[in-house]
């Protein structure tokens, strides 16, 4: 049975932007509730920790010093099927590709600068979760 958490970044472009609030409106709209939230900044080490499964990617040191660029929201983030339907509502990683209506087609810069970061099973969304975040952050 698919989980009902899922756990989101606000990245750094989409915050510098201004369109933190538009997104989390967004996100609530689509039927998700913040289950924990945390604005905060990463260091280059701990983005790199976050991102290690993208290690040998080429773009993996431009990522991490994306990541670690300015300040980003932390979110877990409650719905029933969390994890597919919050991948619907971010769309395609590059926002030339990803669907209209969708937080990165409306948000995002660029196939890095992306606007948003979405958990892709259960198993990484909490372990993504554990990383933001305690147990008694959460409600
Ligand atoms: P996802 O965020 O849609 O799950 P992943 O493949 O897991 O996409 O990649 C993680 C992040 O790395 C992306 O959200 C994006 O910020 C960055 N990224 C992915 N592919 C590229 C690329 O080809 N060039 C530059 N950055 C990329
Ligand atoms: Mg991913």
């Amino acid at each position: 049975m698919a989980g009902n958490k899922t756990f989101t970044m606000i990245k750094p472009d989409a915050y510098e932007a201004g369109n933190s609030g538009a997104i989390i409106k967004m996100i609530e709209e689509a039927g998700f509730k913040i289950n924990a939230a945390k604005l905060t900044k990463l260091t280059a080490e701990n983005a790199g920790a976050f991102y290690a499964v993208h290690k040998e990617r080429p773009f993996y040191g431009d990522l991490v010093k994306y990541m670690s660029s300015g300040p980003i929201i932390a979110m877990i983030l409650e719905k029933d099927n969390a994890v597919e339907d919050f991948r619907k509502l971010i769309g395609a990683t590059n926002p030339a590709e990803a669907a209209e209506g969708t937080i990165r087609k409306m948000f995002a810069k660029s196939i890095e600068a992306n606007a948003v970061h979405g958990s892709d099973s259960d198993e990484n969304a909490a372990i993504e979760g554990s990383f933001f975040f305690a147990q008694t952050e959460r409600f």
